[in-house]
C-alpha cells in the first residue's frame, strides 16, 4: 500500500462521484460515512476522507492538518449520530500487507453496538 498511486476506480472513489449507492450515515466537507456493505458488528460505519488517499501512511504524510482533524471530526461525529458514543466503539484502520486492505482508499471502520471483545479474537 505505502507508495502505490491511487487508483480512481476504487469502490470508494465511486461512491464519493456518486457513481454507486451507498447508506449513508453522516457527510461533511472532509468525509463521508456510510454502512459497511458486509456488517461485522451490529454497528458497523465506514468514514472516508473526500481527498483521494490509498492508505493511512498516505493519509497522514499528504493531507493538511486542517483535513485530518476534519476527518477525525467526521469518525467521532459518525459514532454519535450512530449512537455508539455512550456504548463504546472501536476503530480500526488496515493498512500494509497483512492487514488484508482490500479497499485503495483509506477508511476508517467504527464498530460498536454490542461488546465486542478481545481485539483479535
Ligand atoms: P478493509 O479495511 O479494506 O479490509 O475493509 C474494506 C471494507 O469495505 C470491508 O469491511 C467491506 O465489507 C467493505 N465494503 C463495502 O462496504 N462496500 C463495498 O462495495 C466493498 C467493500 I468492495
Amino acid at each position: 500500500m505505502m507508495g502505490q498511486a491511487y487508483d480512481p476506480s476504487n469502490v470508494f472513489a465511486r461512491i464519493l462521484r456518486g457513481e454507486i449507492p451507498a447508506q449513508k450515515v453522516y457527510e461533511s466537507a472532509y468525509a463521508l460515512a456510510f454502512h459497511d456493505i458486509t456488517p461485522a458488528a451490529a454497528t458497523h460505519v465506514l468514514v472516508i476522507p473526500k481527498e483521494a488517499h490509498v492508505s493511512l501512511v498516505d493519509f497522514v504524510a499528504n493531507a493538511s492538518p486542517a483535513t485530518i482533524q476534519g476527518f477525525f471530526q467526521a469518525v467521532t461525529e459518525t459514532a454519535r449520530l450512530m449512537g455508539v458514543e455512550e456504548s463504546g466503539y472501536r476503530i480500526l484502520a488496515n493498512h500494509g500487507p497483512n492487514s488484508g486492505q482490500e479497499v485503495p482508499h483509506f477508511h476508517v471502520h467504527i464498530v460498536g453496538g454490542q461488546p465486542l471483545g478481545p481485539l483479535l479474537a
